[in-house]
């Protein structure tokens, strides 16, 4: 089996890239160059691994790209999972976000619709498209009404590929995904902030954390557990649309505390809005909040039902929130030596 992978530098790039070497696929890697011609999370697999994998280079907004890397690769799956994906730069860069994010997911389905129409696709959806849900738990059948560039864009792309699975008969899977992190999430995103912050501080190389919203609350999983469930997605007869998530909610305060825990640190709360802190035993102050993390919009009442995915794929996520953490902190301490 050929599997291509747009945006294996990121996180999920990284886990799917496991998952499939497992299962013997060959992996084609799509990366976007740079100047120092790194590529982010494909570094950090095993050599082995590494090396198996094929990149070739080339952009989202590059629709040339797309048509001639179908049309000579033809693989039999292809995940979607490259995007402008940090939901606080689109309120600062909403144009380019719409770029990548609907332009370049127009790119993706155009060229294997052209060049390759056997190919299995995976896109990239978000429970971040549900904005402030009407009805809680949140499942394929909940309306949609985004709140920020970003899930507008995302929702753009999940209209996309629906319009194209039922205008031309193309197998694509839409995977809703609520939140879901671990040790090689990028570092602006809060969990891993807090868990690398949380490493720094017990080094002593950082005095504090600076955090936005210590209220808002996610349905937080983890990576691994989702890809396998993007996989399931394309191992069916037809492509579908299917929500992943935990089906348990926990604010940004409470996994502070539980990574602070970690390195033996109990947070005492003191103080309100952007005055509020948080110290430790000593007294020491260890969190601080700063206007400058809270967005314009914000949604807390995301809640997965992800009853579908589990009836139908057998998925279920088997880290708990508390094993996340662990998984994190722990990560970020061996890597401060
Ligand atoms: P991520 O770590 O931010 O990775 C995004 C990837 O997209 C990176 O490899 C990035 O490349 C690539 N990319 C960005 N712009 C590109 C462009 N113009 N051309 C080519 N590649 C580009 O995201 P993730 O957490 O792995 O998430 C994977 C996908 O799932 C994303 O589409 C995200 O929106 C969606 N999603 C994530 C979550 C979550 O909780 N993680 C939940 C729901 C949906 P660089 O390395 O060069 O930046
Ligand atoms: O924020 C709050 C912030 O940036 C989580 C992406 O993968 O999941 C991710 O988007 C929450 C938000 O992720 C800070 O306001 C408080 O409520 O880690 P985040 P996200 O915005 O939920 C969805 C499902 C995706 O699809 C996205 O691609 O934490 N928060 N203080 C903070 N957030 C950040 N980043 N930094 C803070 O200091």
């Amino acid at each position: 089996m050929k599997a291509i992978i747009t945006g294996i530098s990121g996180q999920d790039g990284y886990f799917l890239s496991k998952l499939l070497n497992g299962k013997d696929y060959e992996i084609v890697g799509i990366v976007r160059r740079n100047s120092s011609m790194t590529t982010g999370t494909v570094e950090q697999l095993p050599a082995k691994i590494r090396d198996s994998i094929r990149i070739e280079y080339g952009d989202l907004t590059d629709a040339g790209f797309f048509a001639k890397l179908l049309e000579r690769e033809k693989p039999d799956e292809l995940y979607h999972l490259a995007a402008q994906s940090f939901v606080g730069y689109s309120f600062q860069n909403p144009a380019s976000t719409y770029d990548v994010n609907i332009s370049g997911t127009l790119n993706v389905v155009n060229a294997i619709k052209e060049y390759s129409q056997k190919t299995k696709m995976y896109f990239a959806a978000t429970s971040e498209m549900f904005g402030q849900p009407e009805t809680t738990p949140q499942n394929e059948e909940t309306v949609l009404k985004p709140r920020s560039p970003y899930a507008v864009s995302k929702l753009a792309g999940y209209w996309t590929t629906k319009t194209y699975r039922e205008a031309y008969n193309m197998y694509i899977a839409n995977g809703i995904l609520f939140n879901h992190e671990s040790e090689v999430r990028g570092p602006e995103f809060v969990t891993r902030k807090i868990t690398m912050s949380v490493a720094r501080i017990k080094a002593g190389t950082q005095d504090y954390v600076e955090l936005g919203n210590l209220d808002a609350r996610k349905d937080w999983g983890y990576a691994a557990d989702y890809v396998n469930g993007m996989w399931k997605m394309l191992q069916m007869d037809n492509g579908d649309d299917f929500v992943l998530g935990t089906g348990e909610l926990h604010t940004v305060r409470e996994f502070a505390e539980e990574s602070f825990k970690q390195i033996g640190m109990d947070i005492t709360w003191s103080g309100e809005g952007v005055d509020e802190i948080g110290t430790n035993q000593s007294g020491k102050v260890v969190v601080k909040v700063n206007k400058k993390f809270f967005r314009p919009l914000e949604s807390d009442n995301y809640l997965a039902d992800p009853a579908k995915a589990k009836r139908i794929l057998k998925w279920n996520p088997s880290i708990s929130f508390k094993q996340l953490i662990k998984i994190m902190v722990e990560s970020d301490l061996k890597s401060l030596g």
